[in-house]
């Protein structure tokens, strides 16, 4: 019996997947990233708030509730770069493989977020779906991880990510521009890289399409989430099917921390090449 459990920024929705939430907070109120999470609450919240805001990672506790008592367990974090949720989770991995002798749990650090923990989610099901062993599915979906799946995103704004230490104070700059979208992918060593910069959603769409190919997207599996940008997340996902008619491209929300971080208007696209 095996489980896969992912901390929220995954965005997944799974009965069978437990997802570990992270919290957003201010001065005044708290949000956590569960099934209690309101989306319009929150955006239209932040947009009057104009104090301190930030997020918090999952404890290692709350790791070890979401594992249950399965055998074999396979958790899914954030990029450690940015989050200390692959941490908490290396430490609830300790605490349960010594609580439980013969068990085993292995954190998978996405380096990245969003629609590419989704993706490496979905790996871990078809390589056990053809009976692989444990450890060869662990060897394998690092590979995936490392090599096919990705993650681009196009921003209007850098400001919670800035005001967070999450990302260069010149990189933030930019995006107070007017109309402008940035650009930007998860980096090899799961730090936020921007890319480029795109006036207007017009040439954003085309110019995250061209980086799709040039990382190696060759028609396989999409998973587009977005923050109050449905029409932007059908317009690529338009853009993807004209090129390639087979494509699987599924849109999704952003939960709170995608939400918080990608802020009103931002599209994720985690990938396959
Ligand atoms: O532990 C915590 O408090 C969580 C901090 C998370 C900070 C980054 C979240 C990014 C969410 C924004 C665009 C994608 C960036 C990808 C970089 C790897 C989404």
């Amino acid at each position: 019996m095996y489980r896969i459990v992912a901390d929220s920024s995954s965005n997944i929705k799974r009965a069978d997947i437990p997802s570990v939430p992270l919290t957003i907070s201010t001065d005044e109120k708290e949000f956590v990233d569960d099934e209690t999470y309101n989306g319009e609450e929150m955006v239209s919240y932040l947009k009057s708030y104009k104090g301190r805001s930030g997020s918090a990672c999952p404890s290692s506790e709350d790791w070890l509730s979401a594992f249950g008592d399965a055998e074999f367990i396979f958790c899914i974090a954030i990029t450690s770069h940015l989050s200390g949720a692959y941490n908490s989770a290396r430490i609830a991995k300790e605490e349960y493989e010594s609580e439980h002798p013969g068990r085993k749990v292995h954190v998978f650090d996405s380096l990245s977020t969003g629609g590419e923990m989704e993706l490496i989610a979905e790996k871990i099901d078809a390589l056990m779906a053809e009976g692989k062993d444990f450890d060869t599915v662990c060897r394998e979906v690092e590979e995936y991880a490392e090599k096919n799946a990705h993650l681009l995103f196009c921003l209007k704004s850098l400001t919670n990510l800035a005001n967070n230490g999450r990302v260069s104070g010149a990189a933030a700059k930019i995006s107070s521009l007017l109309n402008l979208r940035i650009v930007g992918r998860a980096s090899n060593v799961g730090e936020l890289e921007v890319l480029s910069k795109a006036r207007g959603e017009k040439n954003a769409l085309p110019e995250l399409f061209k980086y799709m190919k040039e990382m190696g997207y060759n028609g396989g599996k999409v998973i587009i989430s977005h923050c109050f940008a449905e029409n932007t997340a059908d317009a690529l996902k338009s853009l993807i099917l004209s090129a390639f008619h087979d494509a699987k491209v599924r849109i999704n929300t952003c939960g709170a921390l995608c939400s918080f971080y990608a802020e009103e208007g931002g599209i994720l696209i985690g990938f396959e090449s």
